[in-house]
């Protein structure tokens, strides 16, 4: 099905021109690290259920996406087997008794090919779509991302995703620096904490529009009309 070349979705601070063609759909790190227990996110004495709530609105707008044909990008964040790519500060931030590395039930935390560093089944990439494997919070630092996204002349992006406040707020911010435009679903993007879900979701469209756009799925998918 053909789409207009610009949609207006409802959104905050004010309505966003969806330009489909130039669109992608970036999925921030819903693995089994930071959604499941057993988990880094647990590990850290998170609820993880917090996050959860994320995965039915994501299904839906993944959903839709796939059905027209757009560009679809997963990120993971972890490290090399080795810990070459992790910071001294970073394993050492926290002072958490198991620590990005070490041994858990679901493999060692936040280490590439583990089992937990996987996304979740309930959102798991087709082949054809992209996965970027970050070892930061950021999906552009240390990544092939941003070269992506403009040989597909990408300029917009639907980012969702977890944790609100980190890895999709650093993202976000990297975008907007790079030139991109973000529209934010706040029912696809979670956070283990409900006073910071508010306030990151406040940040991003503050004064005119800091970072980028607020919106729901649901306005997205109303954009989209009847294929989605
Ligand atoms: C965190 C992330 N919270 N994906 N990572 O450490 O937000």
């Amino acid at each position: 099905m053909k789409l207009p070349s610009i949609l207006s979705v409802a959104a905050e601070p004010y309505s966003f021109d969806l330009m489909p063609a130039a669109s992608a759909l970036l999925i921030i790190d819903m693995q089994r690290d930071f959604l499941e227990p057993g988990g880094f996110g647990s590990s850290l004495g998170n609820d993880v259920s917090q996050l959860r709530r994320t995965i039915g609105p994501n299904q839906k707008l993944l959903a839709a996406w796939r059905a027209l044909g757009l560009m679809v990008l997963h990120t993971r964040e972890g490290h090399r087997a080795d810990l070459g790519d992790l910071p001294p500060s970073k394993k050492a931030r926290g002072q958490g008794t198991i620590r990005i590395g070490d041994p858990g039930p679901m493999g060692r935390l936040l280490v590439r090919g583990e089992p937990g560093h996987g996304i979740i089944p309930e959102l798991a990439p087709l082949p054809t779509e992209v996965v970027i494997d970050k070892p930061g919070k950021g999906a552009f630092f240390s990544t092939a991302l941003d070269g992506i996204l403009r040989v597909s002349n990408i300029r917009q992006l639907i980012v969702t995703g977890v944790t609100t406040e980190v890895c999709v707020h650093t993202t976000i911010r990297e975008a907007n620096d790079r030139g991109y435009d973000c529209l934010v679903p706040s029912d696809c993007v979670g956070s283990y904490f409900p006073e910071f879900q508010t306030v990151g979701l406040a940040m991003i469209k503050a004064q005119g529009g800091l970072f980028g756009w607020v919106t729901e799925s649901a306005s997205i998918l109303t954009a989209l009309g009847p294929v989605a």
